[in-house]
């Protein structure tokens, strides 16, 4: 039975390696992928940003942690991502401008995938006109909106105005979501959803469909 502890310890410290290795056997097992990553995977990357906010870790060992991550999670994505049967709608899906975040956001149009959903990944640090004509040319049901800076949400509000200046407001549901983010933030800019977390957001997203 693979030690999972060993799986968050090695991205806390950036081990690629080990956090590969141990993803791999515990796979073999057949662990729940989603659980390797709320358990174990998502509280590693909180403990490197608390040790960041302490001073105790710099911008080198968050990337290293973040690059143990993203080894994980390339054997675990496509297992999210094939868990969806049939379509149930368009999402279009970024992390916002001058945001260079992604791994939360990768996350979500996993999870969404998986959910059934078919997903445009226009990756991290996407200008507002990028989301309007990826909206138009995909006839997108969804944007989903990634933030995970303080200083990047207002570029939520500005990606919402250009999709509404575009003519596009009445047709594309707009979802946000990131660390940062609330419902009451959400509220203020005219977002039509929010939502905490990855698993949160298919939710809502299936809802919004439904309705
Ligand atoms: Co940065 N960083 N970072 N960082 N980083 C944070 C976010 C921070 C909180 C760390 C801290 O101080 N504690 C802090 C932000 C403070 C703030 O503004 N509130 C911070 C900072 C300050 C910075 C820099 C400014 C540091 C510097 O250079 N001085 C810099 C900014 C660069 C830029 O973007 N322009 C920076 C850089 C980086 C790295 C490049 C080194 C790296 C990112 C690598 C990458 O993503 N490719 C990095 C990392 C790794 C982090 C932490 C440690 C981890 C982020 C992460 O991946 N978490 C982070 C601290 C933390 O989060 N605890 C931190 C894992 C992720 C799965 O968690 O957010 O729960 P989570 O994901 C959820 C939700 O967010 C939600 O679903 C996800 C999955 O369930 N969600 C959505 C996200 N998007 C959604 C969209 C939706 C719905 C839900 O649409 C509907």
């Amino acid at each position: 039975m693979t030690d999972l502890a060993k799986l968050h310890d090695a991205i806390l410290t950036g081990d690629v390696k080990t956090a590969v290795a141990v993803t791999k056997e515990a796979l073999a097992e057949n662990t729940d992928p989603l659980e390797l990553v709320t358990r174990y995977m998502i509280p590693a990357m909180d403990e490197a940003g608390r040790r960041f906010e302490c001073e105790e870790y710099f911008v080198p060992e968050l990337l290293l942690a973040a690059r143990a991550m993203k080894g994980s999670l390339e054997l675990i994505r496509p297992l999210l991502a094939a868990r969806g049967t049939e379509p149930t709608g368009r999402v279009v899906i970024g992390t916002v401008k001058g945001d260079l975040h992604d791994i939360d956001k990768n996350l979500v149009a996993s999870l969404l995938e998986g959910g059934g959903f078919e997903v445009i990944d226009l990756g991290a640090d996407v200008a507002p006109e990028r989301f309007v004509a990826a909206a138009r040319e995909k006839n997108a049901d969804f944007i989903c909106l990634s933030a995970l800076l303080t200083v990047t949400m207002p570029a939520m509000r500005t990606t919402i105005l250009a999709l509404k200046s575009a003519g596009l407001g009445g047709q594309v549901r707009v979802l946000v979501g990131g660390a940062p983010v609330t419902q009451q933030y959400a509220d203020e800019i005219g977002a039509d959803g929010y939502a905490p977390s990855a698993t949160t957001a298919v939710a809502l997203a299936r809802r919004l469909v439904a309705a």
